[in-house]
Parts: structure tokens; sequence; C-alpha cells
């Protein structure tokens, strides 16, 4: 058994049992895994206004700035704000040279994710690992180092534009302490008031091209030794509503993971061939944030304007999904009143629910959940969920 915290979860004031409720931790030997992860390092946006976003993010979702890198600290292309909340970085970059290979980046994809970094103990093991097992090594093993310290860093190849930046924090015996990478200054932001919208990261969801999904599921499992989850919507799934296919496939010790979809022929346009249009091709969809309060978020969130899916008060009234979910810890009408979804499998049960697209393009999107036990996506939500998401895509003109 392998509990030990990360130091971003430890620095987030999380416990062992606390983790294991809000993203569903298993028992994990990391000595029989050929590419150990120790959980998420930060997830990186491109943007059109790192500034502005940077703000946003602050404001309405209640993260904390925490570095900064820009044309003050000699990065004179572009600027990098660093936001925290819980055990999870979001990194906003934004382009302030006209030149910047940025601007390109945003031109064919808007607003999106670029990097899922990824936190690693020894990063010259995976690239050994992933360069035998075919990956495309975008950045060979390499230090960073500034007064705080060194950080061993590399990058690998994902799906489309993305990628997994490698980060190994602790480089012969001494742990980085600086604020995030050297080259950043630490950053003083406003504080925030009241109580954090979310603890960590539970999963990202990756968008892959029509027939594509089960060589990415392939990728996963032998580049990075990542695990097949049970959940999946299959043939019969796709093609009586939800238009795509998905395969779940998790890092060894369950910290990281990464559901993949592909579009699926239907009847009608799939949400996925939206996505991949107008991300420019494939990408990731959307970013699952865990929370040990989702009415109090939901609430809060949207007092400052956050959008969320709509759900038909018939799903609630439903006397099917009433006995299948039997008691959760607050009155069905609660969730109800906000649109909050539940499924319950054989473990536990959990609330969820998705935000329309944050930025201009019908791209990505957040899902707030809150498990008790449930290790699974919600599966009995998926026709509720897909026919709200297909609403949207209609009002669009998208389907
Ligand atoms: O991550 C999941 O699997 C759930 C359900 O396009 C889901 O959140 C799956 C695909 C999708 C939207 C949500
Ligand atoms: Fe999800």
């Amino acid at each position: 058994m392998h509990d030990v915290l990360t130091e971003s979860e430890q620095r987030a004031g999380l416990d062992v049992e606390q983790l294991r409720q809000l993203v569903g931790l298993v028992d994990y030997d990391e000595s029989r895994d050929p590419f150990p992860i120790t959980g998420w390092d930060a997830i990186v946006f491109v943007v059109g206004n790192a500034t502005v976003s940077a703000a946003y993010f602050q404001q309405v979702w209640g993260m904390e700035l925490e570095a900064y890198a820009g044309p003050e600290t000699g990065c004179r292309d572009h600027k990098e704000l660093v936001l925290r909340s819980g055990s999870i970085r979001f990194v906003l970059r934004g382009a302030v040279q006209a030149d910047s290979p940025l601007v390109a980046h945003h031109a064919r994809h808007g607003d999106g994710v670029v990097d899922i970094a990824l936190e690693v103990p020894d990063v010259e093991r995976c690239i050994e690992q992933a360069r035998s097992a075919g990956a495309t090594i975008l950045e060979e093993p390499h230090d960073l180092t500034d007064e705080h310290g060194t950080v061993r860093v590399a990058a690998l190849a994902a799906y489309g534009d993305t990628r997994h930046t490698l980060v190994q924090r602790e480089v012969d015996g001494h742990r980085y302490a600086g604020a995030y990478l050297p080259g950043f200054m630490a950053a003083a932001g406003v504080k925030r008031e009241g109580r954090r919208l979310f603890q960590a990261l539970d999963h990202i969801v990756g968008n892959v091209e029509l027939g594509r999904m089960d060589e990415w599921v392939g990728f996963y499992n032998r580049v990075m030794g990542f695990v097949n989850l049970a959940e999946f919507i299959g043939d019969d799934i796709a093609t009586e509503y939800s238009a795509l296919m998905s395969k779940v496939v998790a890092s060894g010790n369950h910290r990281v993971k990464f559901p993949l979809n592909e579009p699926a022929v239907g009847k009608r346009k799939s949400q996925i061939d939206e996505y991949l249009e107008f991300y420019g091709g494939p990408g990731a969809q959307h970013l699952a944030l865990a929370t040990g309060d989702i009415l109090h978020t939901v609430d809060v969130l949207r007092s400052r304007g956050v959008e969320f899916l709509e759900t038909p008060d018939a799903y609630y009234d439903d006397p099917d999904l009433r006995a299948r979910i039997g008691e959760v810890r607050v009155p069905v009408e609660e969730l109800k009143q906000r649109g909050i979804l539940v499924d319950r499998d054989e473990d536990g049960y959990l609330l969820q629910i998705f935000t329309k697209p944050l930025g201009d393009r019908p791209t990505v999107f957040f899902e707030l959940i809150e498990r008790h036990g449930s290790l699974g996506f919600g599966k009995g939500n998926f026709k509720a969920l897909f026919e709200s998401i297909e609403r949207e895509q209609e009002r669009r003109g998208n389907l």
C-alpha cells in the first residue's frame, strides 16, 4: 500500500482519507510500475489573454496566484501566470510578442490545454520507458536551475498538439524550493475570500479522431503503463444516444485518469466532431474538478456568472432514478434546484455537474465532481448529460 501524500497535497492541507474520497485512490505498488507517476503537476492553458484569464480564475473560481513569468522576469515572448486551488495548479500562458509561436497555436486552437504536466519521481526512467515503447520525445531530460534549486524536466507528445511535460521536483536528494519552476517569481495575489471551491483535479478527458480511441488507449498502456478502468461507452450506447465512444485509462496509483473519446457515427453530428472542428484537431475536452461540497461550489460559481448545463426536472422525478440512487447526503430536491446529477454504482455514489464551454469556441469545459465511494464517471448520467450537451450543440447550430 502506497499512501504517501504528494508535497502538493500536503501543502493543500489534504489528508489521505480526504483524497481517497475526493478522487478515489487505490492500493499501489510503485516498484512494479514501468512509468511511476506521483500525480498531476500542472495544467497549462494557452489563452488569448493570460492576464485577464488569470483574473477570471482568481475572482470566479477562487484560485490563488502563486507565481509569474513574463517581460518583467526576462521572458519577453509571453506571460505565464500560475494559479492554485488545493493540490492543483493551472498555468495560463499568453503571447506578448506578435511573432510568438503561441500566436499561431492560439489562432488554430483558441483557448485550450496545451500541456498536461505530470510529476514523476524519475524523469530519466520514464523517458527510457517511453522511448523503448516508441513515443515521440519532444524534450529530452534536462535540468532547470535557479537560486531555489533544480527541477528535471522532459516532454512527450500526446494527442494532437497536447503534450505531457514530466517534472521531477526532487533531484539528487534536494526538493526544489521555488514557487513553481526556475525562472518564475513568487507572486502574492489577492487572497481568496471564503472556502476553496475545488481541492483537486479528478480527471481530464481527451477527444481524439474517429477510429483512433483504441490507439490512444494503447499509447497510455504501452508508453506510460496506464491501466484500463472498467467504465466505457461502447458501440451499443454510442449509436443509441451519445454519438461517442469512450474508454478510461489511469496511472498505476489512479491519481491521473484519462477518459478518451472518439466520435461515433450516429444519426446526428457528434459532440466530439463539433469539438474537433472548433479546436482544430484532438485535444483536452473537459477537466473534472473535485470538490467536497458541490452544492456550495455551484451556488458560488452561479452567483459569479458561471453557466452550467441544464437538467430537466424529469430527470429527478424519474422513479427509477430515485430507486437506484437511494439515500444521498442531501434531499434530491437540493440537487434538482441546482441541476446536479447523481449516480450510484457498487462502490458508492457521486454528484456531478458540467459547465457550458468556458471560452468562445465550443471546446473545453469543466465538470465538478463530489465522490462518495464511487470510482466511476457517472455512467448512469450519460444519457441525460449527452441530451443536455446536444441541446446546447443545437443552439449553436452545430448539430
Ligand atoms: O468523464 C466522463 O466520462 C464523464 C462523462 O463528452 C462524459 O464526465 C463523457 C464524455 C463527454 C462528456 C462527459
Ligand atoms: Fe468527466
